[in-house]
């Protein structure tokens, strides 16, 4: 596997995990519905996402929660633009959570360096945007469609079926000649899955990440977590950050969390274990604690 991901001019180094930040520009998310205060508000969480260590930002305009329903091109656009227009030059990677290959298009155009996908460039022409942006891609796996695939999840055996399907999109990208190192998979927690299923997924994740590609997980906040603390989706953060630890420790390379200065805590302290003496900051060690 590679140890950095080319995401259009920018390389990342993926030689220890990092986090991706999750930025939702849904309407429920930052309360406007305007055409100012809802983008600056967005940016303004952005830039504190990358100051606290934030590798990546994950923008999405269209819900991908169970049951959610499809968002407009027009609307996607009109949600992610503004906000990806203000985050082009920063440091961190800009990635744009769609699965429309107009969306792509225009982002890549705006500076992002990251397609993060969930339908795994199963649209048509979303393939085709990919290669000619330039950017990187994360395949994520998901059985079904968001507004019905939790209804009645099924697999012979969900690790095997993760992988083959992975393993199968990825080969398609490179055949269509997107390089190796353009490339993330991505199992999709929670989407085509039950309970038994997503920690089957975790426990078995070593089998994925023995694949020729970098694995990222998302986990953080989500209904798996509600059904193990019996919380709500604001009280999951040591949960959140518990699974991050277990996937990393299972050599995950990309972590999307909400909660992303307590998760980058939690990597760089797995990191400095499992580097030793060279992992550890300067800034830790002069702080002498
Ligand atoms: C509370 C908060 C409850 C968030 C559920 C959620 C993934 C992803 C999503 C993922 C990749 C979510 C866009 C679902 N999950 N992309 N996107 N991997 N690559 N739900 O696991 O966060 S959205």
């Amino acid at each position: 596997m590679s140890a950095f991901l080319q995401c259009g001019a920018k390389r990342l180094d993926l030689s220890r995990a990092v986090v991706m930040g999750v930025l939702n520009v849904t309407p429920d998310s930052f309360s406007d519905g305007g055409r100012f205060l809802a983008p600056a508000a967005a940016c303004e969480q952005a830039l504190r996402m990358i100051d606290a260590g934030a590798a990546i930002i994950d923008i999405g305009g269209e819900s991908t929660r169970p049951g959610a329903e499809p968002v407009p091109l027009a609307e996607e656009l009109r949600r992610v633009m503004p906000v990806i227009e203000r985050l082009g030059g920063s440091s961190a990677v800009i990635s744009i959570d769609t699965s429309k290959p107009e969306v792509m298009r225009a982002a890549a155009e705006a500076g992002a360096g990251l397609i993060n996908d969930v339908r795994a460039l199963k649209e048509a022409g979303a393939l085709e945007a990919v290669l000619e942006s330039g950017c990187a891609v994360c395949l994520m796996h998901m059985q079904g469609e968001p507004r019905t695939m939790q209804v009645a999840p099924h697999y012979a055996d969900v690790v095997k079926e993760v992988k083959a399907f992975l393993s199968a999109r990825a080969h398609t990208c490179e055949a269509a000649g997107v390089a190796r190192e353009r490339i993330v998979i991505d199992p999709g927690f929670g989407f085509g899955k039950t309970q038994a299923h997503n920690l089957e997924l975790l426990r078995r994740l070593d089998e994925l990440t023995g694949a020729p590609w970098p694995l990222a997980v998302g986990l953080s906040r989500k209904s798996l977590l509600g059904s193990i603390l019996g919380r709500r989706d604001g009280d999951r953060l040591a949960g959140s950050v518990a699974l991050a630890v277990m996937a990393v420790l299972r050599d995950a390379r990309i972590i999307r969390a909400h909660d992303v200065a307590a998760t980058v805590d939690a990597l760089q302290a797995v990191a400095a274990v499992a580097l030793g003496a060279a992992a550890q900051g300067t800034e830790a060690k002069e702080i002498g604690t």
